[in-house]
């Protein structure tokens, strides 16, 4: 047992509560929520984006609440592909493209233009017509132009080009590659600088994250664009990626392409998993979210992250992997999962303590003295790595020794933190410490607050 060095500071004590009858119970409720601070709010801190994919008819109501104040930047999730652009050739619809750049504007959010050559959602006029290579080249510069024009000065950046690459480095066999060879690429790159000489010109793929065969070309393709100065800001990593499976090497792959003098994006993030989602899954998950978000807050170059839908309902993931899903940081209803205080924490953000509770109890008391107890209780998917309980006095109680818990008392304030080994609340499970104190006249049971 050591002596506390002053009245107002209480060392842990390791002793087992011998009290026993409870006579009184409060329960407080943690006061962090999801939506403090923001997502977006964080990421600033760390000089990041943090951007979702969104659909623009969607942008009302929660979601539109949540896209709105969580993220800092938006990629249309498919208004701006070309089959949504330009179904007919000539014949420009820009509706939903502009829906989502007017919202980004009402809620200072940055905008990353997704995507301009592509071999896939693409418009039937354009992948069913027979075309000579001039014939092709004019109708790309033209979209290109028209589509990087009507939004001049309005985007972050441009994916400008888009999946190029097959699984071992070599380059997709595509309309573009093979009407026009590879140099498709440097062109629709200074056609789109030509267009907007402000945004940031990107090249975007999956399967690109870690250090492999397909990274490495488009390394070595980036690299020789710049040799060449053909006009290339940064690269996208997609990523698209399986629970458990978070590719170890993604943060030296960042540094190598910031090493090349360009920046670097992740553009599609999620994590799917085959459902249902459990517990551990959901751990499981946060931690690969963690892990991502760190790779990019440890790189300068790395501007941030954009999610492939903020929320299970408008994911991909489930249309195409069958029995995969809740691959988002939000539940279909809107409720963040472990991985949205993952993000959060990778940005500084203190852990959350919603869907944690604290309670105190007095099991003991006797003429001047009493013995209290608090416990901290998570529910189902929720879980804590510290904690922190602190409560005022209304009646002049004093306590004078805790076990299980540092507490400090100064004046009526008592705050309690965590010992070294019980830090960990597991998902639906408790922890308890104890405290002996002094009271006189009454002992009411305080208000106590997690968080
Ligand atoms: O999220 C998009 C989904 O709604 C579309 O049906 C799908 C069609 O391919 O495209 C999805 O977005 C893709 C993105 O544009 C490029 N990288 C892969 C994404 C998932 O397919």
């Amino acid at each position: 047992m050591t002596p506390s060095r002053t009245p107002h500071r209480l060392l842990p004590l390791l002793l087992a509560a011998t009290a026993t009858a409870t006579t009184l119970l409060l329960t407080g409720t943690g006061t962090a929520t999801a939506a403090d601070p923001p997502l977006r709010d964080l990421a600033t801190t760390k000089g990041k984006v943090i951007g979702t994919a969104v659909t623009g008819n969607k942008l009302t109501g929660t979601y539109g609440d949540l896209a709105g104040t969580q993220f800092n930047s938006l990629t249309p999730g498919n208004a701006m592909k070309w089959e949504s652009v330009e179904p007919t050739r000539g014949t420009y619809n820009w509706t939903e493209a502009d829906q989502i750049v007017n919202f980004a504007q009402a809620h200072n959010q940055q905008v990353r233009g997704h995507t301009l050559v592509w071999h896939s959602q693409n418009p039937g006029w354009l992948t069913n017509g027979t075309w000579t290579p001039t014939q092709l080249t004019g109708i790309l510069q033209d979209h290109i132009t028209t589509e990087v024009t009507r939004y001049k000065g309005k985007l972050a950046a441009w994916d400008v080009v888009n999946e190029p690459f097959n699984e071992d480095g070599t380059y997709r066999s595509t309309i573009w590659s093979n009407n026009l060879g590879t140099d498709y690429i440097a062109q629709a790159l200074t056609w789109a600088r030509a267009a907007d000489p402000t945004t940031k010109l990107y090249i975007n793929d999956y399967n690109v994250e870690g250090v492999n065969a397909k990274s490495t070309a488009l390394y070595n393709l980036v690299k020789s664009l710049k040799e060449r100065g053909i006009p290339i800001d940064g690269v996208g990593l997609q990523a698209h990626l399986i629970l458990g499976q978070y590719p170890s090497s993604l943060q030296q792959n960042i540094q190598r392409f910031a090493d090349l003098g360009v920046d670097v994006a992740i553009t599609e993030l999620d994590i799917r998993m085959q459902l249902p989602a459990t517990d551990a899954k959901l751990t499981q998950q946060a931690a690969d979210y963690k892990a991502v978000m760190g790779a990019c807050v440890a790189v300068t170059r790395c501007v941030g992250v954009t999610v492939w839908g903020f929320t299970d309902s408008d994911s991909w993931i489930p249309d195409v992997f069958d029995g995969y899903g809740a691959a988002t940081p939000y539940t279909e209803n809107f409720s963040p999962k472990p991985a949205y205080y993952a993000i959060a924490q990778a940005f500084g953000g203190t852990p959350s303590t919603e869907g944690c509770t604290a309670s105190y109890s007095v099991p003991s008391q006797w003429n001047t003295g009493f013995t209290g107890q608090v416990t901290i209780t998570c529910s189902a998917g929720r879980s804590l790595s510290s904690w922190k309980v602190s409560w005022t006095y209304g009646a002049g109680q004093q306590v004078t020794q805790a076990w299980n818990a540092n507490c400090t008392q100064a004046g009526a304030a008592v705050t309690c933190v965590n010992a070294s080994y019980n830090g960990t609340v597991p998902s639906g499970g408790s922890v308890s410490f104890g405290f002996n104190g002094t009271w006189s006249g009454s002992n009411p049971v305080p208000t106590v607050t997690l968080g």
